[in-house]
């Protein structure tokens, strides 16, 4: 009897389970979560090897509950303290996003920060296609804050966005469309009918738009524009017209993620609130106690393959066909590395090897980028930066992450965006 019973309880139990996540919209299966967990904390634990303060870091932190307080302690007084004389719009309004997250108080940031852009001068349309990123995090950190005060910069920022004919990255469509989906959702009522319209229009461009860059395998864009893409599509207003099968999407990801394809710290902080549930628009929802977090028993969670000890070939060129009518150069080298190294290792080979392979490199919230190459530097005013390509085809990571395989041709060259 005990044991039908026990038959009876299992079928239903199944049943249950089968329908629930057929209809909720996509989360990580449960026993898939030892992964995430060991996302999260990897990302927790560079915070105390790095100087770099990250406020992305602390976003996803807080959203997700943190494991390890003291990190979370650690960054968040690094945050009070530090400077915000040089932060560019973007970093501003992430600093803002991260200390309202840890409960903290961010009055002087939020009014500089709606200073800049009340002064905003949007860009010549047809400017680069993440013209529109640090502005998009600008509207949502002050959307958060007095929705009411940035309704004209909003509105402002939602004509030029629909006006401007050039293609827009993923990552800015889907910041852009967590802004104005904020803002939509924080219309005061009595407000004047325009603006539902207006934010509505312009959140139906653009989530037509990643709705067509959704890949066959559910990438949206590419694998780390995905995140950032999720939880555009998960709280939009407007249906693209493109149906997004969020379950595919969640499937892929996960299984780049046990490829070992997140081990960038900032790249986990853009992928880790959709992993559990949470978009940036929930950062003024954090509460913040004393209660959170029970630190999951990692010891044993899943770490990616060792690689062997054996060296490969890398052939690495470096192109400047644009500054400097009588500074362009085109150079090819072999270099030997062990294999499995990062590509920041063939470039220190090279360096090595000959002189004229020298190069510099610069911390950013992505870690190392190279700024100059034989005393070529990049250039943010003129738009120049040092490219990073696989034959023809641009890396998807930078230097000190991505792994060149033996006789990859890996090539900079000195472009413009
Ligand atoms: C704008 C942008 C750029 C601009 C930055 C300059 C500028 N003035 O706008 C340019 C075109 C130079 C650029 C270059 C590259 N980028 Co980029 N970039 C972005 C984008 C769209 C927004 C960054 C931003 O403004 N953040 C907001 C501000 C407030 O934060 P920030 O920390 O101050 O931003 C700085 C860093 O992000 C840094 N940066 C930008 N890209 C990269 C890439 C790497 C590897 C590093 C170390 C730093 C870095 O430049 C920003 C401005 O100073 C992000 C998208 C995203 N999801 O984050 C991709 C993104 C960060 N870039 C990416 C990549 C792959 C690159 C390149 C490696 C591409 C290539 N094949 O060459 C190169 C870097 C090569 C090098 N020399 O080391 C990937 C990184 C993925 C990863 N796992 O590492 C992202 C996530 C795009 C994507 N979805 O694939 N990028
Ligand atoms: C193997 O690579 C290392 C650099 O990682 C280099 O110093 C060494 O000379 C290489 N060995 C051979 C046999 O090329
Ligand atoms: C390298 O940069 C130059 C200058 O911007 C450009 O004309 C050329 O097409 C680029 N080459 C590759 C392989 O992207």
């Amino acid at each position: 009897m005990a044991w039908i019973t026990f038959c009876l309880l299992y079928v239903f139990w199944a049943m249950a389970g089968t329908s629930t996540r057929a209809q909720s919209s996509c989360s990580v299966p449960p026993e898939e979560q030892p992964w995430i967990d060991g996302l999260q904390v990897l990302m927790e634990t560079s915070v105390a090897k790095s100087n770099f303060v990250n406020p992305s870091i602390l976003i996803a932190m807080n959203l997700a509950g943190p494991y390890n307080l003291e990190a979370q302690k650690l960054l968040t007084n690094k945050l009070i303290a530090s400077d915000n004389a040089d932060l560019t719009k973007g970093q501003l309004a992430l600093t803002i996003m991260a200390l309202t997250s840890s409960c903290r108080d961010t009055g002087s940031q939020v009014s500089i920060l709606q200073k800049k852009m009340e002064n905003w001068e949007p860009s010549s349309p047809g400017a680069d296609p993440s013209a529109f990123y640090g502005p998009s995090l600008a509207i949502l950190a002050l959307c958060q804050k007095n929705s009411e005060a940035t309704l004209p910069i909003a509105a402002l920022f939602a004509k030029t966005l629909m006006s401007d004919p050039s293609p827009f990255s993923v990552d800015t469509e889907a910041v852009a469309t967590l802004a104005l989906t904020c803002m939509y959702n924080r219309i005061p009522v009595g407000s004047e009918e325009n603006y539902r319209d207006l934010f509505g229009e312009a959140l139906k461009v653009l989530v037509d738009s990643i709705s067509l860059r959704i890949k066959s395998d559910g990438i949206i864009g590419d694998i780390y524009s995905t995140g950032l893409a999720m939880q555009a599509l998960s709280v939009t207003p407007e249906q693209p017209m493109k149906k997004w099968d969020c379950e595919k999407t969640m499937d892929t990801i996960l299984k780049e993620i046990k490829q070992g394809k997140f081990q960038n710290p900032m790249s986990i902080s853009q992928i880790l609130p959709t992993l559990k549930g949470k978009t940036y628009l929930d950062v003024p929802r954090v509460t913040c106690g004393p209660d959170h977090g029970v630190p999951p028993t990692v010891n044993d969670y899943p770490t990616p393959v060792p690689t062997s000890v054996s060296n490969i070939t890398v052939i690495y060129t470096i192109n400047n066909q644009l500054k400097g009518v009588d500074l362009t150069f085109h150079w090819t080298i072999e270099v030997s590395v062990k294999s499995g190294s990062v590509l920041l290792v063939v470039l220190e080979e090279a360096q090595r090897k000959d002189s004229k392979f020298k190069f510099e490199t610069k911390m950013t919230s992505w870690g190392l980028m190279i700024s100059s190459i034989n005393n070529i530097a990049e250039n943010a005013n003129q738009k120049t930066y040092w490219q990073l390509l696989s034959g023809k085809t641009p890396l998807n990571e930078g230097a000190a992450y991505y792994i060149p395989s033996n006789y990859e041709h890996i090539t900079a060259n000195f472009t413009q965006y």
